[in-house]
């Protein structure tokens, strides 16, 4: 198999941790693939029309897009368990939900400033972005600490490759104000092996 990835992808960092987390690491071989909506550079757009990473090639060529179905298929042939049975598996999948939304929101905004040209930016816009990474912030915080305290799921994965990409790229804006439970939990997570092993690398 075969995982088209950037470094600095937290969605494909989401792959990564579970990759190690499962023992599969070395059954996977790992290739640079990213782009940008304005430069699909080196985008597996062959495997992905989407131009996004992660992408993952099985063996006889099929291609597994996005994040949480790769996650998924490799959770189901590890037998793992990070998504478990009904009922809770609504759960975890509602957790993967809107710690991927952060990150969308979160990409966004690096979009926003990084591709756009600034004349043509919209600040309204960015600042009604970082409004859903707060509100999504709060929400981890108050309701989902019961989930975020039990068992590893993937679920917990997801918050903490959000979690590490708003420290990446929004350092600035604090998501921890207001959310000490969260940023206990969070402090605690980031000491595992696989996310430190994924750490992005500055840039
Ligand atoms: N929903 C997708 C999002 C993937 C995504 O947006 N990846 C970014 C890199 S972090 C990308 O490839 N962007 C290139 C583009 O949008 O053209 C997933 O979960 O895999």
């Amino acid at each position: 198999m075969k995982l088209y990835h950037s470094p600095t992808s937290p969605y494909a960092r989401k792959v990564r941790m579970l990759l190690l987390e499962t023992g599969m690491d070395a059954d996977v071989e790992k290739q640079i693939g990213s782009g940008s909506p304005v430069d699909p550079g080196q985008a597996p757009l062959a495997e992905n029309p989407l131009g996004k990473v992660p992408v993952l090639t099985l063996t006889d060529g099929t291609a597994i897009y996005d994040s949480r179905v790769i996650c998924r298929y490799l959770d189901d042939r590890a037998k793992a368990g990070l998504y478990p049975a009904e009922p809770k598996l609504w759960s975890v999948l509602t957790l993967e939900a809107l710690a991927d939304g952060i990150l969308d929101a979160a990409l966004l905004m690096v979009y926003e400033t990084r591709i756009r040209p600034e004349d043509l930016r919209y600040t309204p816009w960015i600042e009604g972005q970082w409004d859903k990474i707060r509100r999504a912030a709060d929400s981890l915080n108050a309701d989902w600490m019961p989930v975020l305290s039990g068992p590893m799921t993937m679920g917990h994965i997801a918050t903490a490759c959000a979690l590490g990409y708003l420290d990446f790229r929004h350092a600035d804006r604090n998501w921890r104000l207001g959310n000490d439970a969260l940023a206990k939990w969070f402090a605690s997570f980031a000491a595992r092996s696989s996310f430190v092993a994924t750490t992005p690398p500055a840039g």
